[in-house]
């Protein structure tokens, strides 16, 4: 299979814990490299649009004012498989759900402050992906 590249985000719930590197740990011994990666906090325009697909969901106000609550780091994440390695890598969306050795399992406070986010589709991670980095700032 090819190399396939996903979009990953560090939640502002594990960055005020300072997770960064023991979740980019857990990416890495995954076979997943980290092509790219800034920290950057997101101004409410910013995760508006970045969440723009959950605008109608009754979790979507809350969700911006969590993830605009702190910094995040934004990662671009290449491996085969990645999008669905990464997906598996996270854990559940509710850690209460999510197996044992996840990033989510491991670290995550609740359904939303659940430490990272990852791509769901090829269509979303290019995306998502061009939503924070141009193409210059990803080193494969
Ligand atoms: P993500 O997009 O962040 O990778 O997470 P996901 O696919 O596993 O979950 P999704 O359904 O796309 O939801 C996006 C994020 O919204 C927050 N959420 N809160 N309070 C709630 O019921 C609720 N449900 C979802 C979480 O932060 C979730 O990751
Ligand atoms: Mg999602």
């Amino acid at each position: 299979m090819a190399l396939e590249r996903t979009f990953s985000i560090i939640k502002p719930d594990a960055t005020a814990r300072n997770l960064t590197g023991k979740i980019n740990a857990m990416i890495e011994a995954a076979g997943l490299r980290i092509v790219a990666q800034k920290r950057v906090r997101l101004s409410k325009a910013a995760a508006e649009g970045f969440y723009a697909v959950h605008s109608e969901r009754p979790f979507f106000n809350d969700l911006v004012s969590f993830m605009i609550s702190g910094p995040v780091v934004v990662q671009v994440l290449e491996g085969e498989n990645a999008i669905a390695k990464y997906r598996e890598v996270m854990g559940a969306t509710n850690p209460e759900n999510a197996a044992e050795g996840t990033i989510r399992k491991t670290f995550a406070e609740s359904i939303e402050a659940n430490s990272v986010h990852g791509s769901d589709a090829p269509e979303t991670a290019a995306q998502e992906i061009h939503y924070f980095f141009s193409d210059l700032e990803i080193v494969g």
